[in-house]
Parts: structure tokens; sequence; C-alpha cells
């Protein structure tokens, strides 16, 4: 029985990588992060099962390590259809999709379950929906865990620690509004200047979660990474509508399904690879200010509520959030 599972298997996987072989449509996907990374991985998963489910003719290309451009551009080139799809943040998001810009408030989430409740519930297929008339199709949400703040200078245990600093945000007005709130200078740019901007001192720090800080290498170059977890941001895979469009309804099926089953995969690789980094880090000399009191930081953040959440359906927004358990 064993042989011929074996057998089975083998032969399945010959007629797979046959067929693989022959794919009609090749879908180009962007990933700043390197292959090995849990969104990089879960896009994979994705793939294979979108080449299994259609016989080898739709394939999903992953390019890792930003190989097709930075964030903004790669989701900039999806719009256009240059591109077939996109893994980035909702923060990278924000200007160019700005229903996606409230999700970006700090301290918004409480934790990752209440993340997981409100993207999962109606409040998900809401802003997933916002996304059509920029031109995108919002496929999966994955887990992108809670931001806090790293440097090169010296230990952050309190708000008044940050003055004064420069820390890089990435492109987007509420992060740049979040750092002046705290006293800091914001310095927005993309991703993959952030470590020789640290290294020469052109910026004093940055913000990312444990395995972004480990990925990016930063933690060599910013040693000090306080918890404070002021953000904790969605992260999203999007397709262009334009290749959306060019596909048949059933096939539109079967990627909105794979794509679905890669957000199991994606929140479970990275739950085990926050652990990994955060040990990883550690063991390289980052030294760690964890115990930290949010309450003073929560509070910094009404000036930025303030400018962001005027209008009524912002209001309504926020607080379905808030009371989402
Ligand atoms: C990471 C995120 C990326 C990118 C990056 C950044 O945590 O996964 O999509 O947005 O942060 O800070 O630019």
């Amino acid at each position: 029985m064993k042989h011929l599972t074996t057998l089975a298997a083998l032969l399945a996987g010959v007629a797979f990588a046959g067929s693989a072989m022959a794919c009609e449509t090749t879908l180009r996907s962007s990933d700043t992060h390197p292959d090995g990374y849990p969104t990089v991985e879960a896009v994979k998963a994705m793939a294979k099962e979108v080449e299994a489910k259609t016989d080898g003719r739709i394939c999903i290309e992953v390019f890792p390590s930003a190989q097709l451009g930075e964030e903004k551009d790669t989701i900039e080139q999806t719009q256009f259809g240059v591109i077939d799809m996109v893994r980035a943040s909702f923060g990278t998001f924000n200007d160019i999709v700005p229903e996606t810009q409230l999700f970006s408030l700090p301290y918004l989430f409480r934790s990752t379950e209440h993340m997981h409740n409100v993207l999962d519930g109606p409040i998900g297929d809401e802003v997933a929906t916002a996304f059509a008339s920029h031109d995108l199709v919002a496929l999966a949400y994955y887990d992108g865990g809670s931001r806090s703040f790293y440097n090169s200078k010296h230990p952050v245990t309190k708000i008044e620690d940050l003055s004064g600093m420069k820390f890089r945000v990435m492109q987007n007005d509420v992060f740049v509004d979040m750092m002046s709130a705290l006293g800091a200078n914001a310095t927005p740019m993309p991703y993959g200047e952030v470590y020789s901007s640290i290294q020469t001192g052109v910026i004093d720090g940055a913000e990312n979660n444990w395995p972004s800080y480990d990925s990016s290498g930063h933690f060599e170059v910013a040693k000090y990474y306080t918890l404070d977890q002021h953000l904790m941001v969605p992260e999203l895979v999007a397709m262009s509508q334009k290749t959306w469009d060019g596909l048949s309804a059933e096939d539109q099926e079967v990627i909105k399904a794979a794509a679905t089953m890669s957000e199991a995969v994606e929140r479970q690789l990275w739950a085990d690879q926050e652990k990994a980094s955060e040990e990883k880090v550690k063991a390289a000399g980052s030294e760690i200010v964890s115990e930290i009191d949010k309450a003073p930081f929560i509070e910094a953040m009404k000036p930025v509520y303030d400018k962001y959440v005027t209008t009524p359906e912002a209001k309504d927004l926020v607080k379905r959030i808030q009371e989402t358990q």
C-alpha cells in the first residue's frame, strides 16, 4: 500500500510537472520579501493549488525580494496590468486606495484575533469591494503582526526618547502624522532603501514586525527594538482587475478559493516565523525593551484620529471595528 501510494504520488508528480510546462497563462506576482518569508510561501501555496485545480493551465510565478520593484511601484503596475498580482501591506495601499487608510490607524486592532474577526467578517468584505474602483481585486488578507520602533542610537523606553529622532515610515500620510504626534521625524521611503539609510545615518531607525526586522537585516544596523506595537496593519494579495477580467468565471472561482486557502497557510507560517525571528534577533544581540507602558503612546495618537476620523462614515467604521470582538 505504501508503495502504491508512493507510486501514485510519483506519477501524479510527473503528470503535474508535464502539464505545468504547458501553462497557458502565467500570472506574475510580486512580493518585497525574500523566499521563505510567510507571505511569499503562502502565495506559492496558492499557486500550487491553482495549477492543480486548472490541470496546469494557469500558473502563478512569484517574484520575491522586490525583483519587480518596490512595493508602491508594483501596486501601480498591478493597477495597469503590467504585473498580475501583488502582495503588499495595507500601509502601502493607503494613498492609492484611500478606503484602506483607516485600517492603518495606530492601535486600532487590539490583537491578531481582533484583526481576523474584522477582516474575516462584513467589514473585510466592504473594504475588499473598495479595491474594485482602483482597478484591483482583493483576494486574501494575510497577517503582518504588530510593528514596533527600532533604532541605532539608544533604547527607547518612553515617548520622550523618540524626540527629534528620524524614523523611516512607509510612504503614506497617516504614518507621517503618527511620527509627528510622537515628537519624532518621519522619513517616508521604500523598504529597500532602509538598511543603507540606517547604516549611513540618513535615518536613526524604522519600525516593523519581528519577521521583517529579521529578514531585511535591519537588526544588524539598528539593535534597539522597543515593543510598543503601535501598528497592526493587514497585508493583502491583490490581482489586477485587467487580469481578473480576462479569466473565465470558473477560473476566477478557483483563484478566489486558492487565495482563501492561502490565508490559513500564511497565518500559520506567520505565527511560527514571528517566534523564530524574535529568537534570532535576540541571539544576534538586539536589545529588546519589552516592558513598556503603552498607555501614553495610545493617548498620543489622539490627534491622528482627530485628523483622519472626521466624516460620519469614518466615525462609524472605526466604531464598528473597535466594537468587533
Ligand atoms: C513589511 C510588510 C511589507 C512592507 C514593509 C515596509 O512588514 O510585509 O509589505 O510594507 O513592511 O515596511 O515597507
